[in-house]
This record gives C-alpha cells, structure tokens and sequence, in this order.
C-alpha cells in the first residue's frame, strides 16, 4: 500500500507575504502531483490556517487545494482528515461534498503488517492544561454557532487578527515535541504500534521508540516535509 501522510502545510485564507505565496505555491504543486501517486493520503491537521463551512459558504480562498484534493480523489486515492488546532471547526463540506471523512483525535490503520497510528499532537502538549480546556471549549460550546451567524468576510477578518495576538498564538503555535513523544512512547508501549504519525511540532523526524517509531512530518511553512510510507516502509521525504 501507498501511504503519504502530511499535516501542517497552514495553507493560508490570506496571502500576507512573499513567503506566504511561496509556501502555498509549494503546497499546491504537491497536491498536483500526487495525482495517482497514492492509495491512501492522511493529512494530518493544520492543514488550512484556519477552517470553517458555514451552511451555504466556504471561504473560496481555498478552492485551489481542495480542488486538487477532489482530482486525487477522482483518481481513486483515499483521503482522510484529521483536526489539527488550526482546523478543526468542520461542518458537513469535507464530508458530503468531497467524500473525505474527518476524525477529531486519530486514525488507526493496519496495513502491510504495520500498526499505524495517526494523530495531530495537539492532544499532547507538555504541561499544557490551559489548552485542553481552551480546545473543549471551543469545541463543544456556542461560539461556533455565533462565530457562524456573523458576516464571514467580518469573522474571518477578526480571526486573522486574533490568531496573530500574543494570547491566542501561545494556542496555536506548535509546542516542543517533548509531549509528542511521551505520547509516542506510551501508546507504543501500551496499544503496541509499529508508526505514530503525528504533527504539530513543525519539527520532521523519524525517532526509533522501544518497538515502535515516533514519525514527525514537520510542516510546509519552513520544512515543506511529508512521510512516505511505502509497502510498510515509512521515510521522511523533503519537496524541493
Ligand atoms: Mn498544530
């Protein structure tokens, strides 16, 4: 089997920069190659800045990579979406719209032999109790229902904003990887996976952890990374 996993490529809603720009150039040129490339495609959160579907809209800034995840679809990939901290407010659009189920914490898989485990690693910061609380509330509260009631190009313009603030960075920045591979460690130990896949630290690795691997595919903000894992065979793999 033919597996990519990647997460983290923030693909923005909002063009600030030249590096902006060439971070989502590089984005979508992978996206137009990995047409036909793979059987399975885990995209690992954080995959846009920021998500929300409204009942009528999406933010049409996006439909350069996620017409690109339609054609891979189209050539008989499957595809499936974790939620990162970044995206996370979904609706039905991934779903009904494009056939690509979301998971809120994990995916699991076993194939060609292999124990694979898929999880963004915001779930396991080091030390972090204020972001459990804060991605609980967030969730399961009526903000997203009042976020949905104002006009979008007004909510989404207060969120850009509010995600370049001190308060709400120290939420969505990535964390060290130290709680990542604890995490890793201990649900190798106890559930027995061969592959942790996971995000969030930007950082990309393969690190080998009792009889099991912690896998980083880092991000595309800096890295422009992503992991292969081929016949059961897992490798980081740098874009050019
Ligand atoms: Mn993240």
């Amino acid at each position: 089997m033919r597996i990519c996993v990647i997460s983290d490529m923030h693909y923005p809603y909002q063009i600030i920069d030249e590096r902006d720009k060439e971070n989502a150039d590089k984005v979508l040129s992978f996206l137009t190659e990995a047409k036909g490339k793979y059987d399975l495609i885990v995209l690992n959160g954080d995959i846009f800045d920021f998500w929300f579907d409204w009942k009528y809209t999406i933010i049409k800034q996006y439909f350069p990579p996620l017409h690109r995840l339609a054609d891979i679809q189209d050539q008989g990939c499957k595809l499936v979406m974790i939620s990162g901290n970044h995206d996370f407010w979904f609706n039905d659009f991934f779903q009904k719209y494009i056939n690509i189920p979301i998971y809120d914490k994990s995916y699991s898989l076993i194939a060609d032999g292999k124990k694979m485990l898929f999880t963004h690693g915001d779930l396991h910061p080091e030390f972090d109790f204020r972001y459990k609380v804060f991605r609980q509330l967030i969730r399961y509260s009526g903000i997203k229902k009042l976020f949905a009631w104002v006009h979008p190009d007004l909510s989404l313009t207060i969120t850009a904003r509010l995600t370049r603030s001190s308060r709400m960075k120290s939420f969505m920045q990535p964390k060290k990887s130290a709680g990542l591979k604890k995490y890793a460690k201990h649900i190798i130990n106890k559930e027995k996976y061969d592959y942790v896949c996971m995000g969030h630290s930007h950082q990309p690795e393969i690190m080998n952890l009792g009889s099991g691997k912690y896998i980083n595919t880092g991000d595309w903000t800096r890295h422009h990374t992503y992991a292969e894992i081929i016949d059961g065979n897992v490798e980081i793999i740098h874009y050019k």
